[in-house]
């Protein structure tokens, strides 16, 4: 549990280069200063050990629109524990750091933990908190079909990803807002980091979800799909998706994903409202592509809108 520790060691050791070269600092000394270097990091790991930063319990790094980071946001408010978000930029954890958000930080003993991938967290929190919470922590309980129909509303996330970015990237103002550009929560650097970035940005999105018209209409018809075997679903006045009064994780988690499409005032319950995009801002394909899901499938649309409404 490093806390700023590292960041600062590791700023030196880039500058460490610049450092030898401006002062023409012999072979000698440049080993010498390398030889400090890992010192200086030996004492941070024993520092670590001995003094541990202050951390929250959980942590959870997110982008504030992510669909994927509200079924676990919402998870985690529904379970009643206390944890942090900390928002950062969209698309710099992937391209920068090599890394997708939901990530969930938590302490483990002496060290700090993290999980990626919103299923992971998922099971990670229902093994943690059924036996110390186990009404609150019902909903998460896990079940063949329950697992099965998660990976599919996670397929349709990535689908939804390449819906948004279809409609959104050639507007760099709705995407950057999107990302976060305007978002007070995010560091200012990286707001900057985003405005600067966002051409180079753009094409590495374009290239990373193979965004074509061909591909945006393979998406369309997934999740059209997915909404039309859930609209037929809830033709018997159930309340949860797979059968049921009680709602269960996998009813939070397409609600959450189709939220990206369907947003619903409460998404993110607050933690997203500086990134939210209007409808009437969208693109008027988008919005068509929008007002048509909804007209289609009305008995999902309510679901999804109620849910938000009543469980949010
Ligand atoms: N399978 C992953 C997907 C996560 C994902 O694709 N997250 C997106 C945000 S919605 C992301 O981190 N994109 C990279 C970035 O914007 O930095 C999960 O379920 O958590």
């Amino acid at each position: 549990m490093t806390g700023r520790r590292l960041p600062l060691h590791s700023l030196f050791l880039f500058l460490l280069p610049v450092i030898v070269a401006w002062f023409g600092v012999s072979v000698a000394g440049a080993i010498g200063l390398a030889l400090l270097m890992l010192l200086w990091r030996w004492a941070i790991s024993l520092s670590a050990i001995a003094a541990p930063a202050r951390m929250p319990e959980l942590e959870l790094e997110s982008i504030s629109a992510s669909h994927f980071v509200e079924k676990v946001r919402w998870s985690l408010d529904r379970l009643g524990v206390d944890y942090r978000e900390k928002p950062v930029g969209g698309t710099l954890g992937a391209f920068f750091l090599g890394r997708t958000v939901p990530v969930l930080k938590f302490r483990s003993g002496a060290v700090r933990s993290s999980i990626g991938n919103s299923p992971e967290i998922l099971r990670y929190l229902w093994g943690r908190y059924a036996v110390e919470r186990p009404d609150e922590a019902e909903f998460l309980r896990p079940t063949p079909e329950r697992l099965a129909f998660e990976s599919r509303v996670d397929r349709c996330g990535v689908d939804l990803q390449v819906w948004v970015y279809h409609h959104l990237l050639p507007h760099r103002e709705l995407t950057l807002r999107a990302w976060g550009a305007e978002n007070p929560a995010i560091p200012a650097w990286q707001r900057l980091a985003l405005r600067l970035l966002y051409p180079l940005l753009r094409i590495l999105i374009r290239r990373a979800f193979r965004i074509t018209p061909a591909r945006h209409a393979k998406a369309v018809a997934h999740v059209s799909a997915l909404l039309a075997e859930v609209e037929e679903k809830l033709a018997d006045g159930r309340q949860s998706i797979l059968g049921g009064d009680q709602v269960n994780y996998s009813d939070l988690a397409f609600a959450a994903i189709m939220g990206l499409w369907a947003q619903p005032p409460q998404f993110g319950a607050g933690c997203a409202d500086a990134v939210r995009v209007e409808l009437d801002r969208c693109p008027p394909a988008m919005q068509v592509e929008v007002r048509a899901w909804r007209q289609q499938y009305p008995r999902a649309t309510a679901f999804i809108d109620r849910l938000y409404q009543e469980q949010r």
